[in-house]
């Protein structure tokens, strides 16, 4: 928690699941050593406003919680972000790259040319648009610059499944920027981390349903699925290690899970 204390976090698509999460165990493990800030991002900013209304509400005024809206997938609104924020959350220590979606189970060549691009400019140019509105930040301090980027891949950016196929590529191409981009920071002190989840109950396979609860609820059915918290938790560690302790890249499964299509269902 000491390690945290005084930092500022920005996490994108915090308005729901992982990054929702994420953003209350920042401020549940900082809280007590005070000093926290925490910028929320997402297009939701209504759902925004009301989670830094909760989180204030269970940790006090050692975190303070700024929602802004923001649509990763348009590179107007990222480009303009920083020089937006209020001076005292400019300066920020750890970037959570969480923004993303998939959409539909469609195979080639029924995919949808708006769900390749809702995906890729997601997934894949928001968070490498996102990475270089901030990166500045970092590179500006001392010793080569510092801070964190933490980026939320997927076991499906290591195997690809049919059905998706767009979905996979966008994470397999999160994996790849991020692997180069911490050699190109090498001379720097900025960690690149990479956190893949496997199966994780959120409103991702809502959305991938098109809002369709019920398929979504059958995804679900008969295994036992991580919670958003379960993540959340893996990202605070990452983030709360000793500087010179790079978490470059975890995998994490639920139990009845060891791929993306191995999954054992009991019933
Ligand atoms: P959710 O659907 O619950 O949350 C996704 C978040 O991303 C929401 O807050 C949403 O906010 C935000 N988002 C979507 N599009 C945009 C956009 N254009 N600009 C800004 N924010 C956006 O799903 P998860 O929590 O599960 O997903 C989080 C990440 O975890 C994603 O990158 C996903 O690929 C990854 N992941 C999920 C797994 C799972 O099984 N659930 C497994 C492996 C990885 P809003 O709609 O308000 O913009
Ligand atoms: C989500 C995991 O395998 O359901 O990233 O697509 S998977």
């Amino acid at each position: 928690a000491k390690r945290l204390a005084g930092k500022t976090v920005l996490i994108t698509g915090a308005s729901s699941g992982i990054g929702r999460s994420t953003a209350f165990e920042f401020a549940r493990t900082a809280a007590p050593a005070g000093g926290l800030k925490l910028v929320l991002t997402a297009r939701r900013v209504d759902t925004l406003k009301q989670i830094a209304a909760d989180i204030q509400a269970e940790v006090g005024d050692g975190v303070k919680v700024l929602p802004v809206q923001l649509d990763v997938s348009k590179p107007d609104e990222v480009r303009g972000f920083v020089e937006k924020l209020p001076e005292e959350f400019k300066e920020i220590d750890v970037l959570v790259n969480n923004a993303g979606l998939v959409k539909g189970v469609a195979k080639a060549p029924e995919i949808s040319e708006e769900d390749v691009d809702i995906m890729f400019s997601t997934n894949v140019t928001g968070l490498i648009n996102m990475t270089q509105a901030i990166l500045p930040i970092f590179l500006r301090r001392s010793n080569g610059g510092s801070g964190d980027i933490i980026n939320i891949g997927s076991i499906a950016g290591r195997e690809p499944y049919a059905g998706g196929s767009i979905y996979c590529a966008t994470k397999a191409a999160v994996r790849s920027f991020t692997d180069s981009l911490r050699k190109e920071l090498i001379a720097s002190r900025v960690r690149v981390l990479e956190i893949d989840p496997g199966q994780v109950e959120t409103e991702f396979s809502v959305v991938r349903f098109y809002g369709d609860k019920a398929k979504a609820d059958a995804v679900y059915a008969g295994v036992d699925p991580l919670t958003p918290d379960d993540i959340a938790e893996v990202v605070v560690f990452v983030a709360g290690r000793r500087e010179n302790v790079v978490v470059a890249d975890t995998l994490i499964f639920p139990n009845h899970q060891a791929g993306a299509g191995t999954m054992h269902r009991r019933s």
